[in-house]
């Protein structure tokens, strides 16, 4: 029995398997730039952040119905159930989609679809969060908040993603400050491959209650004992942070020298099909690379339920 936990660093659109991206290009009559799945499984092969964003992003084409959307947030929720997810806080990214086209309605409508019956049928609760790309603007953000608000019922916060430098907190002050008008919880990534200064930003201008990776906090002793004092979670991502070289390897990462220094750590997969591995595998793998004890790893599944948007009920049922 894989140990119970909650998945609070998860991008719906970096569950897009090959083979499922092959079927709904052929579904949608779109054209993939790769002769077959074994070939596409090569492309992701990346040296950055940047460079799997491009694949990520343009492998989206795919994507166009509400159909497509249910089946893409199905197959996560029957991986992520077999390696004991119970609890699962999924990012979207609408920018990625408007732009080309795709209304907002048709990516939580359908994305909605699966997450309705996910209880029933996989035994694993569900929440959307919605995230805004960093790398366009403020307004294009706002936009988006704007364009959600029909939908908001099925939103429980806001993150944001994509490309950090360059783009620091501070640039979506306005839309976060709407979003927690709105009763939205707040979640940024910080720290990921952003220097620890962003993470701070995060914190005091954004008021974000979860930091996602926030990875490069430890260059900053005294940001570290602010987030020790208020236990603020982070979602650490092994797998992703090897992958896209925030880290040179597995045994290297700093995970338990971040658990030793009393930060609320949680592990997650950020985009699984991308950086070879669910929320089980990112647990067994940085569990093997750094001999964390059966006790350390159910320290970090019990974090990922008391970090989890839950209602305190709700909560009781995990711990
Ligand atoms: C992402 Cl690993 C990562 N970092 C930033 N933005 C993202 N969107 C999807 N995966
Ligand atoms: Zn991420």
């Amino acid at each position: 029995m894989p140990l119970p936990k909650a998945e609070l660093h998860l991008h719906i659109e970096g569950t897009l398997e090959p083979e499922l991206a092959f079927e709904l290009a052929a579904r949608n009559g779109v054209r993939l730039p790769y002769a077959d799945t074994e070939e596409l499984r090569k492309a992701y092969l990346f040296d950055d952040l940047q460079s799997f964003l491009d694949l990520y992003y343009s492998l989206m084409a795919v994507l166009r119905t509400e159909e497509d959307f249910e089946a893409l947030a199905e197959a996560y929720l029957a991986r992520a159930a077999a390696q004991g997810v119970r609890h699962a806080e999924i990012f979207f990214d609408p920018q990625a989609h408007t732009a080309r086209g795709v209304p907002i309605g048709t990516v939580v409508e359908g994305l909605g679809r699966a997450l309705d019956r996910a209880e029933s049928r996989h035994g694993v609760t569900t929440r959307l969060i919605l995230c805004f790309l960093r790398d366009k603007s403020a307004e294009s953000a706002l936009e988006t908040l704007e364009a959600a608000r029909p939908h908001l019922h099925r939103i429980v916060g806001v993150g944001l993603d994509s490309a950090e430098v360059g783009h620091p907190p501070a640039k979506f002050r306005e839309v976060y400050a709407m979003a927690d008008s709105l009763g939205l919880r707040k979640v940024a990534h910080a720290g990921e491959e952003g220097p620890p200064s962003y993470i701070t930003e995060a914190l005091d201008v954004l008021g974000v209650e979860r930091v996602d990776h926030g990875l490069r906090a430890l260059e900053d002793p005294e940001l570290v004992a602010r987030l020790v004092r208020d236990r603020v979670p982070l979602t650490l991502c092994p797998l992703s942070n090897v992958r896209l070289r925030a880290v040179s390897s597995l045994s290297a990462h700093p995970l338990r020298r971040m658990m030793e220094a009393g930060l609320m750590c949680t592990v997650n997969s950020d985009d699984p099909a991308y950086f070879g591995g669910y929320a089980g595998d990112n647990f067994d793998a940085v569990g093997a690379a750094l001999s964390l004890s059966s006790e350390e790893l159910r320290g970090l599944a019990r974090n990922s339920f008391l970090a989890a948007f839950l209602g305190e009920g709700e909560r009781g049922r995990y711990l």
